[in-house]
């Protein structure tokens, strides 16, 4: 059986009519590289409605790099690289918005400005206060399987069994979820790709991910762009990574592993999708899920 559907603003997800797309809008330092918070502000903005017009079904804000290695910024810097990017998202199109972020005081400020979904990178277990104030808002959550935090999660990732270890955590994670007050079908979850993972666990679990649909809610993946595609590809830096990127799209989606891809190239990604969600569709005539 399907997740509960799930409404977020003016949006509708039907789990298992096809795989959803997630459209990344980062507000980091990079971003600001020519000229300043309010130059920033701005590309962030219009960077995220050309992902709403090129077909994503959500965006996901984030003002925290998470990428290996990485430091947490301020509450304060958060803000105030995220707050005035969700304002003029969210005044300029209906397309539903995720804040990336693991802290309370910003998820309360993103919620208040309009935002639906808080994307923890953590799964609710580094700041007690976030489920909290995710439940007070009525809004929606993903919570995201790592192991370590973003400055060392890379140096030595070790499980038992990766299958049975993200398993656990994420029921755990769910636990946390309700035991706030967030009801089942508010909560998204997410393997974490790349998030203390060698690249056997990141292809072992993409293989697997059918497995995590035990829980019974919907998967968010997140494949792009990322390290292990770099090294299947031969080496390709980041920004070369869009075709080795598609390839995981689209094998995700054929072997039934993910709900919503969150990516950052939205257009490319909806193609890969609509391929990979025919083909699979014709099968079971019209679901993704055993009716
Ligand atoms: C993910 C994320 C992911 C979720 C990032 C990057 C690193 N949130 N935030 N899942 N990745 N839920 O985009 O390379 O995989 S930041």
């Amino acid at each position: 059986m399907a997740p509960a559907a799930l409404t977020l603003g003016a949006r509708r997800f039907e789990w298992g009519s096809r795989t959803y797309v997630m459209g990344v809008v980062n507000v980091t330092p990079d971003s600001f590289s020519d000229g300043g918070r309010h130059a920033g502000t701005d590309a962030a903005i219009a960077h995220g409605l050309a992902l709403a017009e090129s077909g994503a079904d959500l965006l996901d804000v984030g003002g925290e790099s998470t990428r290996p290695g990485s430091l947490p910024v301020s509450a304060d810097e958060e803000l105030a690289r995220v707050i005035p990017v969700i304002e003029g998202l969210r005044a300029r199109t209906d397309v539903p918005l995720s804040v990336d972020t693991t802290k309370a005081a910003v998820a309360r400020e993103a919620l208040k400005a309009g935002a639906h979904l808080i994307n923890d990178i953590t799964g609710f277990s580094s700041d007690a206060g976030l489920s909290r104030v995710v439940a007070e808002a009525g809004a929606a959550c993903c919570l995201m399987h790592i192991q370590g935090t973003p400055a060392t999660m890379q140096q030595a990732p070790r499980y038992d069994d990766v299958v049975e270890d993200v398993l656990a955590f994420l029921e755990a994670a769910i636990l946390r979820a309700e035991s706030a007050g967030i009801p089942r079908g508010r909560i998204l979850l997410d393997p974490g790709i790349g998030f203390g993972k060698t690249f056997e666990h990141n292809l072992f679990l993409l293989r697997r991910l059918p497995e995590l649909r035990v829980l019974g809610l919907p998967l968010l993946v997140g494949t792009s762009r990322k390290g292990f595609l770099g090294r299947l590809a031969g080496g390709k830096p980041a920004s070369e990574r869009l075709a080795a990127t598609l390839g995981s799209v689209a094998s995700m989606a054929a072997l039934g592993g993910a709900d919503v891809a969150r990516v950052h190239d939205v257009t490319e990604a909806r193609d890969a999708l609509a391929v990979a969600d025919a083909i699979r569709r014709c099968e079971d005539g019209g679901t993704f899920y055993a009716r």
